[in-house]
């Protein structure tokens, strides 16, 4: 039989279709010819690079896996897949196209008219527009529900007014097409998804600065002071927290393929350093201490990527339930984190300098352990499911 294959141990290649072999193939091609080249420079000067989305677009990695529009159709597997590919370079870059495929085209995809579909999917499709997402407020982050946001219907000019602030937004600042979730008076103060656009009278984007993670994606507000949307700009077909949680069962279930991208990453660098680097007369790949950390990480990004096959599997059939979500986002985003931890120590001193990679991606992965709901909040939707008593208030 064949020898061991640490970089593949459970052959994760032999149980995808062709489909989702090729797309993955052709996606690591891009992300390390095209993407790894200028990430550090990326990351270093925090420049959102215009090229990028539209780059993407013609790579057919935006909307994978919708239907139509110029989107690729493939499964939620080959969706997984493409995540783990980009974010093998970057945990920004993955964000970037996250956010437009499971935040942006995934709304209006699944909650949007034919009119609202033929109108911006195929744009945000070829990368020629730009989304972003904004459901998470000052006062307001694990608790969406409390969100302030208002949508005021005003009869007379037949238009919602928006008022309130969204914060922690990928992507805001650069975002032609802005889906934002509010209480709408029409419905019973019901929560309603409406579709912005730049230019709309009353709508600001302001860049937040300062930020030490996730440089290479640009993360703003969505500030709305009595924003006209008109009613075609309503998504008609979904009401309450099952909007927005809806399209994040997507986007969760990308993170999860996306961080163990950026866990294997770490673990590949840390053990070509490890075999080149001697010390003590000997390579640190040759010390009892280094292979139990690469021992550990091979262990959990082997039987992680296996989870997330699987709950990605079961989303294609139409099977999947959210705590199962919860499961691989929590445990990929936690478990890469570590990861990035101890490849980050077998580096020495090297390990913090930006040109050997894994730093930026321990940073990142803080990021992604917070966003999309933090490792803890994953833990109490499961404690919920576990127990029946909710822990949350
Ligand atoms: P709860 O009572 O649990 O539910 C309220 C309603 O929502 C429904 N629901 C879901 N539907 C579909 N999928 C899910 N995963 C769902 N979870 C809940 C639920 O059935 C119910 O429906 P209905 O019709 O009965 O009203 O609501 P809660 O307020 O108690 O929820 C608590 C909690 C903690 C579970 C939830 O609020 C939560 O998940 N918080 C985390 C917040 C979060 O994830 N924010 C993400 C912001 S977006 C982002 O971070 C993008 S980063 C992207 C990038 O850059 O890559
Ligand atoms: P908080 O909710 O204040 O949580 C702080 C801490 O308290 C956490 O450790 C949390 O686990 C803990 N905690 C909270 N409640 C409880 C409880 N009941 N019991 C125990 N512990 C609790 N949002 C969007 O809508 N769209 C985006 O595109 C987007 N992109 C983002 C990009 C970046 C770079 C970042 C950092 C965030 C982004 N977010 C986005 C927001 C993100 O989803 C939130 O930051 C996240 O949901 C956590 O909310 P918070 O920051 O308000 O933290």
């Amino acid at each position: 039989s064949a020898s061991f294959n640490f970089t593949d141990a459970f052959d994760l290649a032999s149980q995808l279709n062709d489909e989702e072999r090729t797309l993955m193939e052709s996606s690591r091609e891009y992300c390390q010819g095209k993407l790894l080249p200028r990430v550090t420079e990326a990351y270093r000067q925090e420049k959102y690079d215009p090229t990028l989305i539209p780059e993407m677009g013609k790579m057919g990695l935006l909307g994978v896996p919708y239907q139509g529009y110029g989107c690729a159709g493939a499964s939620t597997v080959g969706y997984g897949l493409v995540a783990r590919e980009v974010e093998r370079v970057d945990s920004g870059y993955r964000s970037t196209m996250s956010v437009q495929t499971s935040l942006v085209i995934g709304p209006i995809y699944n909650y949007g008219s034919d009119a609202q579909k033929e109108k911006w999917i195929p744009g945000l499709a070829s990368g020629d527009l730009v989304g972003c997402f904004g459901l998470t407020e000052p006062n307001h982050g694990s608790n969406p529900g409390g969100m302030e946001t208002k949508a005021k219907w005003d009869e007379k000019t037949k238009t919602y007014r928006l008022t309130g602030t969204k914060t922690w937004i990928s992507n805001s600042p650069v975002a032609d097409v802005v889906v934002v979730w509010a209480r709408s008076d029409r419905h019973n103060n019901k929560i309603k998804g409406f579709v912005l656009e730049r230019g709309m009278e009353g709508l600001t984007t302001p860049k937040i600065e300062g930020k030490l993670s996730l440089r290479a994606s640009v993360t703003g507000q969505i500030a709305m002071d009595e924003v006209p949307v008109p009613e075609a700009n309503l998504l008609p077909k979904v009401e309450g927290l099952a909007g927005p949680f809806g399209c994040l069962n997507n986007a969760r279930l990308g993170i999860a393929f996306g961080a163990l991208g950026a866990a294997e990453d770490c673990f590949h660098r840390s053990r070509q350093y490890a075999l080149d680097r001697n010390q003590f007369g000997k390579p640190l790949a040759q010390t009892q201490l280094i292979q139990l950390k690469f021992a550990d990480m091979l262990t959990e990004i082997s039987l992680g990527l296996q989870g997330c096959l699987r709950v990605a599997r079961l989303k294609d059939e139409g099977l999947v339930q959210a705590e199962q979500i919860s499961i691989i986002k929590r445990n990929s985003c936690g478990k890469a984190l570590d990861i990035a931890r101890k490849a980050r120590d077998i580096l020495g001193g090297n390990g913090i300098v930006d040109e050997y990679h894994v730093i930026r991606h321990m940073i990142n992965l803080e990021t992604v352990n917070t966003y999309e709901g933090t490792h803890d909040i994953h833990a109490l939707i499961l404690g919920r499911a576990i127990t029946g008593l909710q822990a949350f208030q």
